[in-house]
């Protein structure tokens, strides 16, 4: 019940937001546009967020970090999207690339790697698409055999992974890896971390992206990557589930992540439309610009209350998780698309130039209806699930 005092934030999620709020506005903001043009790191994004421990605020106290809720995580990653999305992608892609850890993982290889993580010695990233395993992922070809020996044996990892965000800023990786290839999804992928430093570990070249220019995404190369058996997180044969379940949480993060964007190009708009004068008055005071601001409005708190009911299910694992996860995501990244447009709309010939930040925000938007599953298939995985009869009880 203290989750939600009168379906609100609580005290606590309201400080956090300030606190995020703060560091993006004096550390993140600044630099949004620099980061963009030059499609470089957000390295003082990266660390401020790492200073104010919000760079993976998921990891639990026991492993040394914030202990963040996925409500607190979720406000993290909105608060710093509003400001710059390719920054967002740092606590983002640090949970997404450890939850397998979190979930399933040995108590051995928690400490270890969400400790690191937590520590700032590293990023998280997340190995599961490839050139031809997009939307079905269970197509992948990268390969993990087993060589048994002392010590446990040693996984043997070959393969190619495509569309790797923070890859190689990232010191840590979970892979996908086809360990039974005739049980493939069901039984046949497994999952483990490599790490950036283990001999046969090399990258591409970053994509020439649309937007999220700030945040690198490369392909992974694993050319007989030799691992120790203890870094098999969860059992074999459990990887594709245990995939799946992160993505279940993760979504709600991209969610956030759709709000934030969406939440500061209305900022934007709202300002801009007050101080523009056309025919003698400020454009705001036009009806038919007041109806677009006002659908723009409803529209992202919508957004944001579907993704915040997601995180509370995320938080609590709710049997229904599989469905909001799915839910928030593509309806945030559809309002994402749509109210940043729309942002670009109102600043006119304006909003169309690098002068002003709505235009990065429109193309910034794009991702969040592609990236962790694109939205035909979050309709793919809600239709299943309605029609499974795992729906909401509220
Ligand atoms: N939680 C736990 N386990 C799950 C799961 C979930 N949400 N969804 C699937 N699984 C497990 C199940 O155990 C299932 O086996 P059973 O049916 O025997 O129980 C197994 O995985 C295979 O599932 P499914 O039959 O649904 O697999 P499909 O090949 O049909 O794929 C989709 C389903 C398309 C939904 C899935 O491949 C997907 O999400 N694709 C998009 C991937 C993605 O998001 N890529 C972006 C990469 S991250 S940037």
């Amino acid at each position: 019940m203290d989750e939600f005092p009168l379906y609100g934030l609580s005290e606590e999620h309201q400080a956090i937001r300030e606190a995020v709020r703060a560091v993006c506005d004096a550390k993140v903001a600044p630099f949004a546009s620099d980061v963009d043009e030059f499609a470089r790191y957000p390295r003082e994004a990266a660390d401020a967020l790492r200073a104010a421990d919000f760079h993976a605020p998921h990891v639990p106290e026991a492993y040394g970090g914030a202990g963040a809720d996925a409500l607190a995580t979720c406000l993290v990653i909105e608060e710093v999207a509003r400001a710059c999305v390719s920054s967002s992608l740092i606590p983002a892609v640090n949970k997404l690339g450890s939850l397998p850890v979190q979930i399933a993982g040995s108590e051995e290889l928690k400490k270890h790697y969400l400790g690191r993580l937590a520590a700032g010695e590293g990023g998280f990233s997340y190995c599961l698409s490839e050139p031809d395993a997009g939307s079905d992922a269970g197509a992948m070809k990268t390969r993990a055999s087993f060589e048994p020996g002392g010590d446990g044996g040693t996984w043997i990892l070959n393969g190619v992974k495509r569309w790797i965000t923070n890859a190689e800023e990232s010191e840590f990786y979970t892979v996908l890896a086809i360990t039974d290839p005739e049980k493939k999804a069901r039984g046949g992928i497994s999952a483990f971390v490599v790490e950036k430093s283990d001999e046969g570990v090399s990258f591409g070249a970053p994509e020439k992206k649309l937007g999220i220019k700030g945040s690198p995404t490369r392909e992974v190369y694993l050319d007989n990557v030799r691992i120790p058996a203890s870094r098999l997180i969860g059992e074999e044969g459990e990887g594709f589930a245990i995939a799946m379940q992160t993505l279940d949480h993760t979504r709600v993060t991209i969610a956030a992540q759709a709000v934030g964007v969406a939440q500061g190009a209305l900022d934007y708009a709202l300002s801009y439309a007050k101080e523009r004068q056309q025919f003698g008055k400020a454009i705001a005071e036009f009806q038919g610009l007041q109806f677009l601001l006002a659908d723009m409005g409803m529209k992202v708190e919508a957004a944001r209350q579907m993704t915040y009911a997601a995180a509370g299910r995320s938080e609590r694992g709710d049997a229904d998780l599989t469905f909001f996860g799915a839910a928030a995501k593509c309806f945030a990244s559809d309002v994402a698309m749509e109210v940043t447009t729309n942002a670009v709309q109102v600043l006119g010939g304006y909003g169309y130039t690098r002068e002003y930040p709505v235009e990065r925000m429109m193309r910034d938007a794009k991702i969040t209806q592609i990236y962790e599953g694109t939205n035909q298939v979050q309709r793919i995985v809600m239709a299943r699930q309605l029609l499974a009869g795992v729906q909401s009880e509220l």
